[in-house]
C-alpha cells in the first residue's frame, strides 16, 4: 500500500515538473532588424539563448536606457567568445548590443521579454466515452409500432372501391 502512495506522489511530482528548457539560437550579425525577435518566441524563464558570431561583434547586456541610445560604456557584461549563452532566469526584460562602433545602431540589439515558466498541465487519461456501438451489418431495422393516425373511417371493405362511380356513366 505504501508502495502505491510513493508511486502516485512520484507521478504527481514528475507531472508538475515545468515544461523542457529551450535554447534559442541568435545569429548574431549585422543587417538583421532583430525587432521583435522575442515576441515571436515563448521565451520563458529557465530558457537560454545563444549568441553565434564573428570575431568583429560583441554581445553586451546593457541597461533599458543604453539599448535605447546605443550605449555599451556601462555594460552590465561582455563576451566576445563568439558563442554565448545567457540563462534566462528571471522574469523581466533583458537588453543586448554589439559594443562595436556603428553595429548597435545599425541593428545588432535586442531585447528579450522572459514571461514566467509555464507550467504544463498533468496529462490527464482521454475521458471513459462510451460511443454507442454501430449497427452490425444485416441487424435488422427495428421496425416501428404502426403509427396511429387519423384515418376516415373504414367503409365495409371490399364493396365501394369495386364499383364504378355514377357520374362517370354516359360519356
Ligand atoms: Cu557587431
Amino acid at each position: 500500500m505504501a508502495g502505491l502512495l510513493a508511486l502516485v506522489l512520484l507521478f504527481l511530482a514528475v507531472a508538475s515538473v515545468p515544461a523542457l528548457a529551450t535554447n534559442h539560437d541568435i545569429t548574431w550579425v549585422t543587417g538583421v532588424d532583430y525587432t521583435g525577435w522575442a515576441s515571436e518566441k515563448s521565451i520563458t524563464v529557465g530558457d537560454t539563448i545563444t549568441f553565434q558570431y564573428g570575431g568583429s561583434h560583441t554581445v553586451d547586456e546593457v541597461t533599458k536606457a543604453d539599448y535605447e541610445s546605443c550605449s555599451s560604456s556601462a555594460s552590465l557584461r561582455s563576451s566576445t567568445d563568439g558563442n554565448t549563452v545567457i540563462l534566462l532566469d528571471e522574469e523581466k526584460t533583458r537588453y543586448f548590443i554589439c559594443a562595436t562602433g556603428g553595429h548597435c545602431l545599425g541593428g545588432m540589439k535586442i531585447a528579450i521579454t522572459i514571461s514566467a515558466a509555464s507550467t504544463t498541465p498533468p496529462r490527464l487519461p482521454p475521458p471513459l466515452h462510451r460511443p454507442t456501438p454501430p449497427r452490425p451489418p444485416g441487424a435488422p431495422r427495428r421496425s416501428l409500432p404502426p403509427q396511429r393516425t387519423r384515418q376516415p373511417r373504414r367503409r365495409a371493405p371490399g364493396r365501394t372501391a369495386a364499383t364504378p362511380s355514377p357520374s362517370r356513366r354516359g360519356t
